[in-house]
């Protein structure tokens, strides 16, 4: 039987993103789903039941949720091409801690800067400075967090760098002035295709964030 992969997305989502590196990485084709998370599919519903959110894939009929425990299944069954995690248990699990870290520091922190405003926003900024900094600091002088090459933490993080523009329109702030070595690591990942074809466009991210700011009645 031909394996057949459907991936339920929606074009901004972070988490959506790194499934669809993990796949362009691996050279799997799949068919995309874009989701309307207003008014969720049936398919959905029946394939998330718990979280009912994006992303999921669907493997020969059979749900896969979370991103990434998708992204760490999407190479699990591909472990010769582009290996994402190091084999090294210890790496492994660094690079596991440093994937949840994005999820528990950086997606919350900028959600909140974006869905807010005074000093609730301030607030977020703050958290969101926080992440970034030790995000940074964990990359060091290395080209990916990986060291030499792509790998999980780079795949896990890379989303956000079509979310920066965002981030720093709605904050006020450079992130060029900010943190400059994320801001180059940002530009060398996405001078790899199965990043660059995978991302959306950071003005319609900023064009979508800045309609549900106005319809929260932050603008
Ligand atoms: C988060 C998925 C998520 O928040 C993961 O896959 O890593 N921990 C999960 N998905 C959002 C869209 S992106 O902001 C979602 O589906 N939201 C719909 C809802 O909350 O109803």
């Amino acid at each position: 039987m031909a394996e057949e992969f459907v991936l339920l997305n929606f074009f901004a989502s972070p988490f959506g993103m790194r499934v669809k590196v993990a796949l362009a990485e691996k050279g799997i084709e799949y068919e995309h789903k874009d989701e309307n998370l207003f008014d969720k599919s049936p398919l959905l519903l029946l394939m998330n039941p718990v979280h009912k959110k994006i992303p999921v894939l669907i493997h020969n009929g059979t749900p896969i949720c979370e991103s990434l425990i998708i992204v760490q299944y999407i190479d699990e069954i591909s472990k010769d091409k582009s290996p994402l995690l190091p084999s090294d248990p210890y790496q492994c699990a660094h690079a596991r801690f440093w994937g949840d870290f994005v999820d528990k520091k950086i997606h919350p922190t900028g959600r909140k800067m974006l869905a807010s405003k005074g000093e609730e926003q301030e607030a977020g900024k703050k958290e969101l400075f926080e992440g970034l900094k030790l995000m940074e600091g964990e990359l060091g002088d290395k080209p990916y967090f990986n060291g030499e090459t792509f790998g999980f933490v780079d795949l896990s993080f890379v989303p956000f760098n079509v979310w920066f523009y965002t981030y720093e329109n709605v904050g006020k702030f450079s992130m060029e002035a900010e943190f400059p070595k994320l801001v180059a690591w940002g530009k060398r990942c996405m001078e790899k295709e199965s990043v660059s074809k995978s991302l959306a466009d950071p003005h319609k991210i900023y064009n979508f964030v800045m309609e549900r700011r106005k319809i929260m009645g932050l603008e």
